[in-house]
């Protein structure tokens, strides 16, 4: 249940759809061996029209068989579709390519049988290169939505993939306050980096996997740390497609102001997001705990606690705790993190508990 806009291929633009079916429709009419000239030239141009046609239909149909289709992505990739090149559009250009795929099939069947039907040359090839023209003039209105097509993919592309039946966790804070460093210690395997279209920053996508079930946990740098005025309708947006995927919001928060931001509008901060996504269980996390004075009081503790569990059975791993009674972690000397991670199961876990006539987030009846 994910789409991998990266598994797209490229989209050709109409000039290289007509080469290659030209070219293509020239080598297979060049193959006919007929010793009655008549014969011959009905065949070769009975090739072409055919060979030239189907190569179109059938690029058009696979291409717009191979886009995901928006009635059946999840909510998060068709938000995301919608915010970063619009949904009608999409649909609009897609459905180019069934009209042309189907035009090109006509001119196709008319043309060839325009050209069996006649026993005259001249009129054979008049056939032919009418079907030409009119297979060129089909292309010339589809291809405006190969190039749309083209532009598309190249910004999908860049989006994270999300799974949406897999528990998502959504990192969010000021800047440099420490989401990535978080999202690369609880990771197993590599991070993968993305983008948004709308920011130049990196988004960084990271998973693990506990009792074989996989979480995801994603960054949101650009997204949720800036101030609402600024926001436009494409952020809003994005902003509202995480509220689909998401089973929990962590919101990090470096008390040492080490990131630049005060805390005051770090709490600010964390007010607004819990009203731009309020449907989403928001725990709040403080990061960088190894730069406090004095070292939270049970850092020992929980430090031995995680060297020691192999990760069988039932963990009895405390969460670490500042001197106020939060949740921390240390992200550097990895303390904190596991408990954290346990305690990010069974919160995803709770939230994402379905009854059992339900079918879970994401599911279609069909
Ligand atoms: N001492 C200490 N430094 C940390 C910790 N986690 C992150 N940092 C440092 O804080 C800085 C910012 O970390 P990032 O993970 O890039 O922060 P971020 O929130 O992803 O930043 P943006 O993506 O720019 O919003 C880096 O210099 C990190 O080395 C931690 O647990 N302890
Ligand atoms: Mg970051």
């Amino acid at each position: 249940m994910k789409v991998v806009w990266r598994d797209l291929p490229t989209v050709l633009t109409e000039e290289e759809v007509l080469d290659k079916a030209f070219s293509r429709a020239k080598k297979a009419a060049d193959r006919v061996d007929d010793p009655v000239k008549v014969f011959r030239v009905r065949k070769q141009l009975v090739r072409m029209v055919q060979t030239s046609s189907d190569i179109i239909t059938t690029y058009l149909d696979e291409t717009m068989r191979t886009w995901p289709s928006l009635d059946r992505m999840p909510l998060f990739d068709k938000a995301m579709v919608d915010a970063c090149v619009g949904c009608d559009d999409y649909r609009h250009h897609l459905s180019m390519l069934k009209w042309g795929g189907k035009q090109v099939g006509q001119i196709g069947k008319q043309n060839s049988v325009k050209i069996v039907r006649s026993g005259r040359i001249e009129v054979m090839h008049d056939a032919r290169k009418e079907a030409y023209g009119r297979l060129s003039s089909i292309m010339r209105r589809v291809g405006s939505s190969l190039d749309w097509l083209h532009e598309a993919r190249m910004t999908l592309r860049t989006l994270p993939v999300i799974d949406s039946l897999s528990p998502t966790i959504v990192v969010c804070g000021a800047p440099n306050v420490g989401k990535s460093a978080f999202i690369s210690t609880l990771s197993t395997g590599n991070m993968e980096v993305n983008h948004y279209p709308f920011t130049t920053k990196q988004i960084h996508v990271g998973h693990f996997k506990h009792r074989r079930l996989s979480h995801q946990m994603v960054d949101t740098p650009g997204l949720l740390d800036r101030e609402m005025e600024s926001r436009n309708q494409i952020e809003l947006q994005a902003i509202a497609a995480i509220e689909h995927v998401g089973s929990l919001c962590i919101f990090l928060m470096d008390i040492t102001e080490k990131c630049g931001t005060p805390l005051e509008d770090q709490l600010n901060l964390l007010e607004e997001i819990k009203g731009l996504l309020p449907e989403i269980d928001m725990m709040v996390v403080i990061s960088k705990a190894d730069l406090m004075e004095p070292l939270p009081g049970n850092w020992d503790e929980v430090k031995a606690a995680e060297s020691s569990w192999d990760g069988e059975g039932e963990p009895m791993i405390p969460v670490l705790l500042d001197e106020e009674g939060c949740v921390t972690i240390s992200a550097t000397e990895n303390v904190g993190v596991e408990a954290l991670r346990l305690e990010i199961v069974r919160r995803c876990k709770e939230n994402m508990e379905t009854g059992p006539m339900e079918l879970p987030k994401g599911w279609h009846r069909n």
